[in-house]
Parts: structure tokens; sequence; C-alpha cells
């Protein structure tokens, strides 16, 4: 399969393990990796960079055609904590670089746009154990308000102008090499960088919140999984739920324990506590098991066994 691709938002938490996997997938050169700064070095040296602010479609669309560019995978986006802070700026990055990208893509600039959706779609008032793909979604946050359109607009072009626009919401993405910023779901990050660095862990979500959650790896493949997918195995162009583990901080600090016998975590739960408690606890994703034969591998033990390993490495 030849595609070159272009990443919106290579330097932040998915974007870095997402490029690193495309290019060792579809060749260095083949890959273009972009941001507003400079990206770590080993995305600088291994593949194409350009300074692109996602917002700015001139720009985007000159480095499609630099590049003769097929796909762009859109991850700008701030997070659901910081956009509570920055209601005006989160609206205006999540959604003037989505529109910019469809756009494009009904212009025939491109031909397929993966686009991150989030559990954040999802409100107080959706069921919250096994939330199903169509249920209610009153979402409370700006950053769900943006992701929850967003999804429209996707399916929108779809059935409008026949964009092949692929999306899926993410739980919360665990990962160690690079950290994330401003979400609701990054104490389960943290708390293995603090855990190895000083032992004990203050989190700000309660003991017994859970959450869904997923690692890394599971979440790269799984996106790579759906963009490859055939077209007529794409049956929801909003997008699609996606899952494999979720626990609570008291779950995650236990299982940490188990690695480091002295760890311990304290609470000191603040105004992410009401975000975390607007979200389900699990996600039934049988559409995505079913349609493209989505499976996850990382349970809690063995992403625990395996993060650890990494950091002290
Ligand atoms: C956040 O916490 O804002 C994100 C998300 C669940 O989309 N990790």
């Amino acid at each position: 399969m030849s595609e070159t691709i272009l990443i919106l938002g290579a330097s932040g938490q998915i974007g870095n393990e997402l490029t690193q996997k495309l290019r060792a997938i579809y060749g260095n050169d083949n890959v273009i990796a972009s941001d507003i700064r400079e990206g770590n070095k080993e995305m600088m040296d291994s593949g194409p960079f350009e300074i692109i602010d996602a917002t700015d479609k001139e720009t985007i669309l000159k480095n499609i055609q630099k590049h003769k560019v097929s796909q762009v995978y859109l991850l700008a986006a701030m997070l659901s904590a910081t956009a509570e802070q920055f209601p005006q700026k989160a609206w205006h990055l999540n959604m003037t670089s989505l529109l910019a990208v469809l756009d494009l893509a009904k212009e025939k600039h491109i031909k397929q746009v993966y686009w991150p959706s989030s559990i954040a779609v999802f409100g107080p008032t959706t069921p919250k154990e096994n939330t199903p793909q169509k249920t209610i979604m009153e979402p409370s946050t700006v950053y769900g308000i943006s992701k929850i359109s967003g999804e429209f607009w996707c399916n929108y072009y779809h059935e409008k102008f026949g964009v092949d626009v692929r999306s899926l919401r993410y739980p919360g993405i665990i990962s160690w090499k690079t950290k994330p910023g401003g979400g609701t779901t990054d104490y389960a990050v943290d708390i293995y960088f603090k855990a190895l660095e000083q032992g004990n862990y203050e989190c700000f979500l309660s003991e017994e919140t859970r959450l869904p959650m997923m690692y890394m790896n599971d979440a790269v493949n799984a996106t790579i999984q759906l963009m490859q997918a055939k077209t007529e195995d794409i049956k929801i162009r909003t997008s699609y739920n996606l899952a494999a583990i979720d626990f609570t901080p008291k779950e995650i600090a236990l299982e940490i324990k188990k690695h480091i016998s002295n760890f311990e975590i304290t609470y000191q739960p603040d105004f992410r506590q009401k975000i975390a408690d607007s979200w389900p606890s699990s996600i039934n994703d049988s559409e995505a098991r079913k349609d493209w034969n989505w499976k996850h591998e990382f349970d809690l033990a063995s992403m625990t066994t395996d993060i650890l390993k990494n950091l002290k490495a």
C-alpha cells in the first residue's frame, strides 16, 4: 500500500508514537510530521518535518501539494482540562483545524482523513457502564462539545461530499514515551513517573473514579487498523467507540505496588473530578470489534509491567 501521510500535531502524546509507527510501515520519507514547534530528536532525525499551524488551511494545502500527500491525520487539539480554562481557544483550535482538513478532502486534495474523537462526547446523562455506540450524548465540557460537533461534521462531509474520514472515540491513553498535556485522564500517566521518581503520588481524582483507558500501543494499532480497513467495512462515519480496560486510581496504585512495594497514593480531587464524573466508566466497543475486527492486547497488569520496565531502562 503506498500512501504519503501528513500528521498535524505530531509532537503530541499520540502523534509522537503514531508518527514512528507509520514511518516503520510506509517508509520514513512518506510520513511528514508537523506541529507548531519542532519535535523531539527521534522525530526530526527519522523523516521530514514541517512547522504547520493546524488551523491554517493555506499552509496545510501548500504542504499537501509539496509532498504529494494522500492522507492527513489531524491530531492537534486542546484536551478537556485545558479547554475548560480556555474555552474560546479550544473551540477555535479543535473546530477550525477539522473544518480546514475536511474542506481539503472535499476539494480532492487528499483521499483520506483521520480525526480523533473521545469519550468526552458522553455526558452526565449517558448510561455510565458499558456505554453503547448510540446513546444519550449531552457533553458538559467545552472539549466534549467540540468533539461531538466534530463527529457530526465528519459524518456530514462523508454523506454529502463522499469524504473518506475515519474516527475513534479514544478513552484515556496511557504512554511512557511522551506525556500528555491538559487531559483529565493524565493522572494515569503521571502516576508511573512519580512512582519511580519519588515513590508517591497525589492524585487529582478520587480513589473510586473509574474511567475507560487504553495503552498507547493498542491506541496506535487501532488507529492504523481503522485507516487500513476496507471502505465497505467502515459502517460508522461519526466515530467508533473504542475500549480496552477500565480502572480506578486505587486499582492502578495497587498494580504499581506489586512492582514498587513502598509506593503510596493520596487523593486531592480538583476541578477535573467533575469532568471525570461526567464521563462513562466503561465503554461498549462491539461495533469496532465486529466491523473491522478490533482487538486490544494490553490489560492493566501487562501495561504496568511494560511501562515500568521501559521507564526504568
Ligand atoms: C482527556 O482526558 O481530555 C483526554 C480524553 C479522554 O479525550 N485524554
